[in-house]
């Protein structure tokens, strides 16, 4: 056992994207590649010496490896402690809050999120800071710098940890502490939400089903759901995390949780449905017949956060990143409260939480969290609704109309068109850009533009500023389209475009969002050439 350096030449392309660096599996099991990325992580935080991290994955293929590199690595570094989840895994809330509750230094957490795993499918790593939230772009900034100019790297050659068993052992000098990954997440989950509340919901009949998509949220789901809530056994489903995901693609939408879906919209369906993505932060929430979309649901949780008594002294305000819908922002008006529109992402809502200037934060990709920890949180999500339906009594259905007849409502859509060959894509965005000045005035399927523009984003704490975050086009009714190209993909490009319609409380408020969308979705093709450059017509995701 000794400390040994290995001399490398950088890789190319180490650019961590909207969360992390994320690539094919096989990119990563290349020699040195990880290892190459978790040196510049170690660089631009000024080394691991003398440092705590918690390191843990959503427990895809790689993850045992990946896990073992960091330590030997921290260890060969002088890192004075880790605190890994057995197994290595850890979903990236329950990560985000050990950071916090040990006060360390931050951490490591390996997922590509709602990416498949396997072999020949994602990987990804991504370092979060000190408050538990991904590293604001100005670490991954230094990140991507180190990735070029790196020349070697250090490790504790010795053999692989026993991560299997609850334990505190050593590498080298440092003290490695080997914790439930579940425990202490759940933990807190008590301290927010009226358990006893939601515990004697379920004792009256109150059905649910979880489906954790063989990701990491299972054993979390069946620990708070079923053994703390008293949920019938089997509510959880699919509740034991795969390498592979049992070959499902973990991403909480209608179209890759076709099962549940199936499930809640037929007439037998249980009261509740909900599914999370593969390292655990992203939620869908569904009712008996209904569908929540995710800008929504940031809406109804802000609006009933109250309710349950992590919230009871209410909320300090919302944010939003901009492509989500305007539902939040109703809320916001109604009951007083400052809103934030931020680039995607979550490290974007970490200032704002850290600053106290917000409470609840969510993305249209379903994402939704609180300050109480740095990450969305799929499960917290789910937590709190189910905190919402046992105090309210009422349905999902009943709780959405409701919603809608007091705040108006925010038809909205995301059309997604995946893996285009990239410089097609780069050459709709680029001739978009070139007329957004033009376009004012203009009158598109009956609606005319207000405005458009490409969104920058002023951070309100620390002033620092992100530039070309999503092409915007606003019309005078209040609609708007936005245009994106995804940062988490692997293969290609992919083109998001964002559709949102707001129609008030006194309007019809029961329509199909694709046909309330339809004259925005044709502006939305006809203004960027969609066809023209990409040669697609339609879009491979609906959400
Ligand atoms: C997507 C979502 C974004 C989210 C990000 C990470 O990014 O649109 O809202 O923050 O994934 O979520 P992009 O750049 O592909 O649009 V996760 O659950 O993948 O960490
Ligand atoms: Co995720």
């Amino acid at each position: 056992m000794m400390i040994r350096t290995i001399p490398v030449t950088p890789f190319d392309g180490q650019k961590p994207g909207t969360s992390g660096l994320r690539k094919k599996t096989r990119v990563f099991m290349q020699p040195h590649y990880l290892e190459c990325f978790v040196q510049a992580i170690f660089a631009s935080i000024g080394g691991v010496a003398g440092k705590t991290l918690v390191i843990g994955g959503d427990g895809r293929f790689y993850n045992d490896r990946a896990v073992q590199i960091i330590l030997a690595m921290a260890a060969g570094q002088g890192a004075a402690r880790a605190i890994v989840g057995q197994g290595g895994l850890l979903s990236t809330p329950a990560a985000s809050h050990l950071i916090r509750l040990n006060k360390t230094d931050g951490g490591i957490i390996l997922s590509a999120s709602h990416n498949p795993g396997g072999e020949d499918e994602d990987f990804g790593i991504k370092f979060n800071m000190s408050n538990g939230g991904p590293a604001p772009e100005s670490v991954t900034e230094a990140m991507y710098a180190a990735t070029r100019s790196l020349s070697e790297y250090t490790l504790f050659e010795a053999p692989d940890l026993d991560l299997g068993r609850i334990s505190t052992v050593t590498l080298g000098d440092m003290q490695v502490d080997i914790v439930d990954p579940v425990a202490d997440y759940a933990d807190l989950m008590e301290t927010l939400f009226d358990f006893p509340a939601i515990r004697a919901r379920f004792a009256a009949g109150f059905t649910m089903r979880f489906d954790a998509m063989c990701a990491i949220t299972g054993p979390y789901a069946v620990e708070v759901l079923e053994n703390r809530l008293g949920a019938a056994k089997g509510t959880v489903t699919h509740a034991t995390p795969l390498p592979d995901f049992g070959g499902m693609h973990p991403d909480p939408n209608p179209t890759w949780a076709h099962e549940l879906m199936a499930e809640m919209m037929g007439k037998d369906g249980p009261d509740f449905g909900a599914a999370s993505d593969g390292d655990g932060d992203r939620n869908m929430v569904l009712g008996r017949g209904a569908y929540v979309s995710p800008s929504d649901s940031l809406a109804v949780l802000a609006a009933n956060a109250h309710l349950a008594p992590g919230y009871a002294g209410g909320i300090a305000g919302i944010a939003r990143s901009m492509p989500t819908s305007g539902a939040a922002d109703r809320v916001a008006e109604a009951m007083g409260l400052p809103c934030f529109e931020t680039p995607t992402g979550w490290k974007f809502f970490g200032n704002l939480l850290d600053a106290g200037r917000v409470t609840l934060c969510g993305e249209e990709s379903f994402g939704t969290g609180s300050d109480h920890v740095r990450e969305k949180d799929g499960l917290w999500a789910v937590l709190l609704w189910l905190n919402i339906l046992a105090v309210r009594g009422q349905s999902v259905a009943e709780i959405l109309a409701e919603h809608w007849a007091r705040f108006g409502r925010n038809y909205y859509s995301r059309h997604d068109f995946e893996a285009i060959e990239a410089d097609k894509a780069d050459a709709m965005i680029a001739a978009l850009r070139a007329r957004l000045s033009g376009l004012a005035g203009q009158k598109v399927q009956g609606m005319t533009i207000r405005t458009a523009d490409d969104f920058a984003y002023t951070d309100p704490v620390d002033g620092s500023v992100s530039k070309q975050q999503g092409i915007r086009i606003l019309f005078e009714d209040g609609s708007r389209v936005v245009y994106r190209l995804s940062g988490t993909g692997t293969e290609g490009a992919t083109l998001r475009v964002y559709l949102d319609r707001y129609t008030p409380g006194t309007g019809d408020l029961q329509l199909d969002p694709q046909v309330a969308l339809a004259p925005l979705i044709k502006a939305a093709h006809g203004l960027a050439g969609i066809a023209e450059y990409t040669g697609r017509s339609s879009p491979d995701v609906i959400t």
